[in-house]
């Protein structure tokens, strides 16, 4: 069977005052025209419907019409679990009188899974949720991690593993590489204990995931972030937005990339101010400017819109650099100074006040110890 694993779809986004819903609603369109024209009959979403616990009317009238056009006009399947964007209680609103139409919405975590089994893969959907709700749903003990949680929540669930099983979720899974993470997605946890590792996911045959803005997989070519449905935040500028395309038979997967064609892209463009005024007259996309010169430009933002209709941001990355570097250095004549003082500099610096003599006297130990221990 094929399915078409897509995610972040976080419709009603605002960004830099542009409302992005005329544009995700072509994308939408896009959707369900290669569904469509190539015979695939199931769409996962994993999560980040909305971009906003409470969404907007036109948000909500969006999701009905993609959803009716989906079910009703194609008869298509949609399988979609929560984000950490979405309302629970509201995505979940009469979402059991739908399954019979072919529309399975999963926004709590269920006790025990029931997987919804098409062409005998089995699709095993989990919302995204904090510990403390899977603990309040097992009446356990609190957990100190996501990855502890998850787990517990994996083993409750009597999953064969010699079976075609997918796995749907928006919780943050990663291996031990680096991930590729987005200023458009928010951070879940504090303290970087949201993540859980990878292996936890690794006995399904596909995991389907949501909640990084990047389309990546995750150390197996099977555990894959569709990405967002467009881009986001202006980090994203290089990145290649689209659908994930699946093929699986007998536990055996195969997947494929289709890109999405925004109407407006969202760009960087680099250089110094009097190059840029030369450049050819976009109109169309959101543009971020950073301008190399190294003294301000008066109504650099006015002058260059006679260029690029929608700047959206403009900035120095020279004058940025410039003073931030110096308020992390040590002030002139550090070569002078000793640790103690060094630290009480930065202390200040950083914290706004200045270090208590109880903390001193600590600091004090700390770099005399060190001082015995090195020679
Ligand atoms: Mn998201």
């Amino acid at each position: 069977m094929k399915f078409i694993h897509i995610s972040d779809i976080h419709l009603g986004k605002i960004i830099y005052q542009k409302n992005l819903l005329p544009l995700q609603i072509d994308l939408l369109k896009q959707v369900i025209d290669y569904l469509v024209t190539h015979e695939i009959d199931v769409l996962v979403i994993a999560g980040d419907i909305y971009d906003r616990a409470i969404s907007s009317n036109e948000s909500i009238e969006t999701l009905d019409w993609f959803l009716n056009s989906l079910i009703n006009k194609h008869h298509k399947k949609v399988l979609m679990i929560s984000g950490n964007h979405d309302s629970n209680e509201r995505l979940n609103f009469v979402s059991k009188l739908l399954e019979k139409q072919g529309l399975y919405i999963v926004a709590f975590p269920e006790k025990k899974i029931k997987p919804i089994v098409i062409d005998d893969v089995n699709f095993y959907l989990v919302p995204y949720f904090k510990p403390t709700y899977i603990a309040y749903l097992y009446q356990h003990e609190s957990f100190v991690s996501y990855q502890e949680a998850f787990e517990y929540y994996l083993s409750k669930q009597d999953i064969d593993y010699t079976k075609t099983n997918v796995l749907v979720t928006h919780q943050f899974i990663a291996g031990n590489k680096e991930v590729i993470k987005s200023d458009s997605e928010v951070i879940l946890s504090v303290g970087g204990s949201e993540i859980i590792d990878v292996e936890s996911v690794s006995q399904f045959d596909y995991v389907a995931l949501g909640h990084l803005h990047a389309c990546q997989k995750i150390k197996y070519d099977y555990v894959r972030y569709a990405g967002s449905l467009m881009k986001y935040s202006f980090d994203e500028v290089n990145q290649k937005k689209g659908m994930l395309e699946v093929e699986i038979e007998d536990k055996k997967v195969q997947c494929k990339m289709i890109p999405l064609k925004p109407q407006i892209d969202l760009i960087k463009v680099k250089g110094y101010f009097k190059d840029l005024l030369e450049n050819e007259i976009n109109n169309q996309d959101y543009v971020s400017v950073d301008l190399s010169d190294t003294s301000l430009i008066p109504h650099a933002n006015e002058r260059l819109k006679n260029v690029y209709h929608h700047i959206l941001q403009l900035t120095y990355p020279y004058l940025n650099q410039h003073s931030s570097s110096n308020q992390t250095k040590a002030n002139q004549g550090f070569e002078q100074k000793g640790p103690l003082e060094i630290l009480e500099e930065f202390y200040l610096k950083m914290k706004g006040e200045a270090m208590d003599l109880q903390t001193v006297n600590l600091v004090k130990d700390l770099i005399e110890e060190e001082t015995q221990s090195d020679t």
